[in-house]
């Protein structure tokens, strides 16, 4: 990996932070994926092992398929100091990312931006952004560099980060340094057997069916290239159901839209070769990666779905 020497400098400062700070919050984006859960559950167990008094914070509820892997107790809802010596940010591009911006700024402490997304507007006091696979990657190379200890706990969290986010090592964002940090992770014990049954193998049967109810309500622009999904409410299958879809040869770009329990429409984009997905989702305030991005609206679901089937079909021609 290529740093510049600010983001080196930066980075060994982080890393004192890390071993010298004693008391940490860690969060993360808010409808969190497996890179968000890895990177914070496995950075928040990698302090614990330094002796410091560390929480994960995330105000939103924690989903459905991490409460049959983790204890959620583990996770607070709401943060329970006004201070702490140093607040992690994980895989957010911006501050609003974060499940409650207004708890998060009431807080005092250091604030620390690790991410990956190469369109993070840098915010909080310090921040180390390197466009690498996941914040899991980062936050191992980091370790690594700094010899902060890595158990196997830890090493299984980041390296299920790692899978998820470079679609099991098929996305592009897949490169020679994601194997070697891999290999590393693997050596301290990190055990990808583990990983396989929680991101392979833990569907439940309504799972399932929600993901038959997404496939049946698949739209598809006139050329096929365009594909779109909605998945039933407080279902959280997206990422099976995008899988799927980029199997169909003729489908380029992909959405699938949920309801959060606000009201509003997540739209979760990925595209295979052709569209800039992030600058779709810029249009709507969202962000994210040239393949997968993702924004929110504030539409009855219908709307929602036809608004998005028309960018992604101009995006395309
Ligand atoms: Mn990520």
């Amino acid at each position: 990996m290529r740093l510049s020497d600010k983001t080196k400098q930066t980075r060994h400062l982080i890393s004192q932070l890390a071993k010298g700070a004693h008391t940490h919050l860690v969060t993360t984006h808010r409808d969190p994926d497996m890179d968000a859960i890895g990177s914070m559950m496995g950075w928040v167990a990698c302090l614990k092992d330094l002796g410091h008094h560390v929480h994960a914070w995330m105000a939103d509820p924690i989903p459905e398929w991490l409460h049959l892997q983790v204890d959620v107790g583990d996770i607070v809802s709401t943060i329970p100091q006004p201070q702490y010596d140093v607040i992690w940010v994980l895989d957010c591009p911006n501050d609003k990312r974060v499940s409650n911006l207004d708890a998060l700024r009431g807080c005092q402490g250091v604030m620390v931006n690790v991410d990956h997304h190469v369109d993070n507007t840098g915010f909080g006091d310090y921040a180390v952004i390197e466009p690498v696979s996941s914040v899991g990657e980062l936050l191992a190379c980091m370790a690594h560099e700094a010899k902060l200890p890595v158990s196997p706990p830890v090493a299984t969290w980041w390296m299920a980060a790692i899978v998820a986010d470079t679609g099991r090592f098929l996305f592009p964002n897949t490169t020679a340094s994601t194997f070697d940090t891999v290999r590393w992770l693997i050596e301290c014990g990190g055990d990808m057997n583990h990983v396989t049954q929680f991101l392979e193998e833990s569907l439940t049967s309504t799972g399932l069916e929600a993901i038959r109810q997404a496939l049946n309500s698949v739209r598809l622009d006139p050329t096929g290239q365009v594909a779109l999904a909605i998945l039933p409410d407080g279902m959280e299958e997206g990422v099976a159901v995008i899988r799927l879809l980029r199997q169909v040869k003729s489908i380029e770009v992909m959405a699938v839209l949920r309801s959060l329990p606000s009201g509003d429409i997540r739209v979760n984009l990925r595209s295979k070769q052709r569209v800039a997905v992030n600058e779709v989702a810029h249009q709507f305030g969202g962000g994210g990666h040239e393949r997968a991005a993702g924004l929110t609206l504030s539409m009855p679901i219908n709307e929602a779905a036809g608004t998005i089937l028309t960018a992604l079909t101009d995006a395309l021609s």
